[in-house]
């Protein structure tokens, strides 16, 4: 019978005060809930002054005989306590790393999740601007832009739009409350007050396209208030009516992707160009679709002219020097056209659906080599 352990209360007069220590400890030890707690027991007990290590130190100051017996029990409770210690330490980092390696669990058999550039589309409108960009650039043009907010001065003097003239009007312009000065800005209501700012800063030969937004108060099925036009400019000392008609072909073709464009040029009036025309694209709108390079139909697809004198002048160019041709065209319009779009507004409503239906892949560049709308 005197095999069986006392209980605890019983022994309790005879428990030395390394028993209590060693108790505490491996409550310590057990409670230690993952690595950094079992490392702070650790320092607790075995660290320089840790409670362990104090007790150690104390050993050079006993005699021989209290070192047997009280020596031997320190250490034993150093092993003990160091014992148990390493194997919490080992058992808790085994079960850090379990838990890591469930938590990063690949489901091998999910698909696939795309990347934002795969998942991402370009707007057709944005397309369109780096299809025209790629053709034009080829033939040595380069791309200016401006500001979207303009002086009254670029947005119609610098054009020659007299003051006070209907055409003015014509634009349906919006504008800006007065600043301090009495100066009243506009929401650019086409893209030709860059065209004046190029010819302010740099001397010809000019060969620029200005893709762009522009603004007027307007807004049904076909209209916007907000929409994009490209605008192109050349200056130099010999630019034609013949070489318009030439560049406009070229274009063109490129453009809806045909061997053969017939167009034709109709006089008409803008401001700021003169001889200034309209021109129309021979098609075929018998079917569901426009076809271009065929057909009886005519459409209208942008305005041109010869750069207006005044216009040169308000430019800083001298026009018995110079001389130049300017082209403008709707870019909405052309999208609509070409992609088979059926309602302006959709553009302008962000609706993933639709961008995902009519968008481009952002990796898809248009190029004249690889073509244009891949
Ligand atoms: C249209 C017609 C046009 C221009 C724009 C222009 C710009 C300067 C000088 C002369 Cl700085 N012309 N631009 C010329 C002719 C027509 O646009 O129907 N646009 C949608």
């Amino acid at each position: 019978m005197s095999s069986i352990p006392k209980p605890l209360s019983a022994r309790q007069d005879k428990m030395t005060e390394l028993d209590t220590l060693e108790i505490q400890l491996m409550a310590d030890v057990a409670a230690a809930a993952d690595e950094q707690a079992i490392e702070a027991v650790r320092v607790a007990a075995l660290g320089k002054k840790g409670s362990v290590s104090e007790l150690l130190k104390t050993l050079g100051t006993m005699s021989p005989e209290e070192r047997q017996t009280r020596g031997a029990a320190i250490n034993a409770l150093k092993n003990s306590v160091s014992d148990a210690i390493n194997a919490r330490k080992s058992a808790l980092r085994d079960a850090a790393i379990e838990a890591k390696l469930k938590a990063e669990t690949v489901d091998v058999s999910l698909p696939v999740r795309s990347s934002p550039a795969e998942r991402g589309r370009i707007h057709p409108i944005s397309q369109i601007v780096d299809e025209i960009t790629a053709i034009f650039g080829d033939m040595g043009f380069s791309i200016a832009e401006g500001p979207d907010v303009e002086t009254d001065y670029y947005n119609f003097t610098a054009l020659n739009f007299p003051e006070g003239h209907p055409a003015r009007e014509m634009h349906d312009t919006f504008f800006f409350l007065p600043d301090e000065k009495g100066e009243r800005k506009v929401l650019r209501t086409h893209t030709s007050p860059v065209q004046v700012r190029t010819m302010e800063a740099q001397k010809p030969p000019i060969r620029i396209i200005i893709p762009g937004k522009t603004y007027r108060q307007d807004s049904d099925a076909t209209h916007s208030p907000m929409f994009h036009q490209v605008e192109g400019l050349v200056v130099d000392k010999t630019a034609n009516v013949a070489n318009i008609r030439w560049v406009l072909e070229e274009f063109c073709k490129t453009f809806f992707e045909v061997d053969n464009v017939t167009m034709r040029f109709r006089p008409s009036f803008f401001p700021f160009t003169e001889p200034s025309f309209e021109v129309d694209i021979q098609c075929d709108r018998s079917g569901p679709i426009v076809k271009f390079g065929e057909g009886t139909d005519w459409m209208e697809i942008l305005g041109c002219g010869m750069v207006h004198p005044n216009v040169l002048r308000y430019g800083g160019l001298d026009p018995d020097e110079y001389q130049g041709f300017a082209w403008g065209m709707g870019l909405d319009r052309i999208a609509m056209l070409k992609y088979g779009m059926p309602d302006l507004r959709d553009f302008f409503n962000a609706d993933v659906r639709w961008m995902n239906h009519y968008g481009f892949r952002p990796l898809d560049m248009p190029t004249l080599f690889g073509g244009l709308s891949v």
